[in-house]
């Protein structure tokens, strides 16, 4: 104890550094948030809130998503505040940001939760919300319950809310795991199982969420498709037919551009996956 101070006093001041050490953490988030939100901007690749609680799975399954061996899955509070962003690949090889958000604590110290939920307002610039549950955790309804109060007071856009993918994590832990909710996808992040099916579910939710659609047309190659495709649209896979001078071009293109391209070229052979 030392110099005097008393064993309250010594308590207290360890309580108050600690407090203080999370606040900053939590500052230093939400400038980060702020720039990554900038940054998405101007690149316009989707984004997907990866929420839970802590230990649920979040940088685990980010990194089964993205490939990603950078990441490293621990149990840490300051793993927890430490916020970061990963690339990766939908089926339609569409490129989306995951977020690695902040994780709900069980143990938070009351008067934080208001930091905290101001953190959790960037969520409102995302395009999905994939919320990761530890189905094998004793408490995992409760913890559903208040992921789900918490994201309802933070007043997001309804589509938002309304279009949540809700993760079963660890089910490798389990004897044939069956999800009671019917939205639900059975996931083990650390195995790699079910994955497929959740990205494609993620991809179905971005289409809808951003206004986009995936379409295979046909192309004269002399016209000036191709390079308005490119302009217009996202190119993903182009198959030449030589002997026909024509090409299958496959695009993700947004609602708006393909009224465009239906008014521009009225004869072109469209096909919608
Ligand atoms: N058995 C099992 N363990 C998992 C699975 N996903 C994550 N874990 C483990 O759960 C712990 C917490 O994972 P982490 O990804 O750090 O959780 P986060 O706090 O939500 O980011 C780590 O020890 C992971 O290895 C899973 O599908 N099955
Ligand atoms: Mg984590």
């Amino acid at each position: 104890m030392g110099s005097g101070e008393t064993f309250l006093e010594t308590q207290n001041r360890v309580l108050k550094e600690r407090e203080l050490k999370i606040r900053n953490a939590l500052e230093k988030l939400r400038r980060k948030r702020a720039l990554l939100r900038a940054q998405r901007r101007k690149c316009e690749f989707p984004i997907v809130s990866v929420m839970g609680y802590t230990n649920s799975g979040k940088t685990t399954l980010i990194k089964a998503l993205t490939g990603e061996a950078g990441l490293q899955p621990r149990d840490q509070l300051f793993a927890t505040l430490d916020i970061t962003a990963h690339a990766g690949y939908l089926p339609s090889h569409m490129a989306v940001i995951y977020v690695d958000t902040i994780g709900f604590l069980t143990d938070l110290p009351h008067n934080l939760v208001e930091s905290f939920s101001a953190t959790l307002e960037e969520v409102a610039y995302s395009d999905l919300i994939v919320h990761v549950r530890d189905i094998t955790h004793p408490e995992t309804i409760l913890q559903k319950a208040t992921v789900l109060s918490v994201l309802r007071n933070l007043n997001l856009p309804s589509h938002l809310l309304d279009s949540i993918v809700e993760v079963h994590n660890k089910v490798d832990l389990t004897e044939r795991y069956k999800p009671t909710e019917e939205n639900a996808l059975a996931v083990s992040a650390l195995h790699g199982y079910g994955l497929e099916e959740l990205k494609q579910e993620i991809e179905k939710k971005i289409l809808t969420a951003t206004g986009k659609k995936i379409l295979t047309v046909n192309i004269n190659l002399e016209g000036p498709q191709l390079s308005w495709l490119y302009k217009e649209a996202t190119v993903q896979e182009v198959e030449v037919m030589p002997e026909d001078g024509r090409a299958r071009v496959k695009v993700i293109i947004s609602s708006s551009a393909f009224g465009r391209y239906k008014n521009l070229f009225p004869n072109s052979e469209i096909f919608i996956s």
